[in-house]
């Protein structure tokens, strides 16, 4: 069966003068004038770039499915409500990593490790992050599991601390149980990189809530992804397929669609190449008409494509993937330089602003 998806592309800076030529993508600070209509049959993919203004003409025969994907792709994404905080998704948002793993396992080391990470929460809130991303299990390649216990010791005096300051905080687990002690705790979103897979009692714990939840694209576990990934047909589409199905299955879950937000994964089960390739098709997960994380921050792709330098001298990399994701919609951006990643953020903005005005 033939299906058809619809990836916005030709971004300009400004509207202004294009008519119904230049369409708003999501409701956000980028205009799109061309659409690649993608269509797959088996192995068969095929392209075709499509004028915006010619789109409404063609509709008809992209079936009711492409329709759909239309409609997403230019509705506006409601703000996301976080707790007593709402935060307004027509514009990029930073998202700040704190991890709270620990290199000690003494009570000392434990009380100044949570410190450490409140005292960095509170940092990365003052510089500009909308919403801090609390975890307390590694998930970068080769990383071990940790048992739930230790999980939740570790991240709940971070959260409460975060929290009762009134910082919007997400909770990073692939565990039920820790979303919940993380929820009551003050948590206001979950990030799933499981994409509720993990624990088939995540979805329970939050059907029962009403906080936004990220569902991330990865293939593997932490500990055997990156063992030569490989896909079946274009990355782009493949995860794009997935994340629509995990999104159908959180529905029939009883977790409301409003409530979910996407993020293709990179780095997780893929290689540098596959990475690539979802950065520069990114906007196409609009289509699936919820608000679309992304994390690239520090990430391998960076260090392979700049001499294999390590993770704390990858920050250039960093801002480049952020604003190539800014560029296409993505409506919260995951990183751990927050500061420099709102200044890139605030000025690209600025230059948007001018195009907009200047005439
Ligand atoms: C926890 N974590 C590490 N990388 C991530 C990414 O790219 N996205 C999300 N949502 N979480 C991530």
């Amino acid at each position: 069966m033939e299906r058809v998806y619809l990836r916005p592309t030709a971004f300009v800076d400004s509207p202004v003068g294009l008519d119904e030529a230049a369409q708003r993508l999501a409701g956000g600070l980028t205009w799109f004038s061309a659409v690649e209509i993608i269509r797959r049959n088996g192995a068969t993919v095929t392209r075709e770039f499509v004028p915006v203004g010619d789109i409404g003409a063609r509709l008809p025969e992209l079936g009711e499915a492409g329709g759909i994907a239309w409609q997403r792709l230019t509705e506006p994404r409601a703000p996301l409500p976080l707790r007593e905080r709402t935060v307004p998704l027509d514009q990029p948002q930073v998202m700040g990593i704190v991890n709270v793993t620990p290199d000690s396992f003494s009570d000392a080391g434990k009380l100044s490790e949570a410190a450490a990470a409140i005292d960095a929460g509170h940092a990365m809130a003052a510089a500009g992050a909308a919403i801090i991303d609390v975890g307390g299990e590694s998930t970068r390649p080769g990383a071990q599991p940790v048992w739930e216990g230790d999980e939740t010791e570790r991240v709940t005096p971070v959260v409460r601390a975060l929290a009762t300051a009134g910082t919007a905080v997400s909770v990073d687990t692939r565990k039920a149980v820790v979303m919940a002690v993380a929820l009551e705790a003050g948590a206001a979103m979950i990030n799933d990189v499981s994409a509720l897979t993990f624990d088939n009692r995540s979805a329970e714990v939050l059907r029962e809530k009403t906080c936004p939840v990220v569902l991330m694209h990865h293939q593997g576990s932490p500990e055997t992804m990156q063992q030569n990934p490989t896909y079946d047909g274009p990355v782009l589409l493949e995860v794009y397929d997935w994340l629509e199905a995990r999104i159908e299955a959180a529905v029939a879950a009883g977790i409301a669609r409003d409530r979910i937000v996407i993020d293709p994964g990179i780095g997780f089960g893929k290689n540098v190449q596959h990475n690539l390739e979802l950065m520069n098709g990114l906007a196409l997960f609009h289509g699936l008409g919820c608000p679309l994380l992304l994390g690239a921050s520090r990430k391998r792709t960076i260090g392979a494509l700049s001499n294999e330098a390590p993770p704390d001298q990858r920050l250039g990399g960093s801002l480049t993937l952020a604003l190539k994701a800014a560029e296409q919609g993505a409506q919260i951006i995951r990183v751990h330089d927050v500061f420099e990643t709102v200044q890139a953020l605030r000025v690209w903005r600025g230059l948007r602003d001018a195009a907009l005005t200047a005439r």
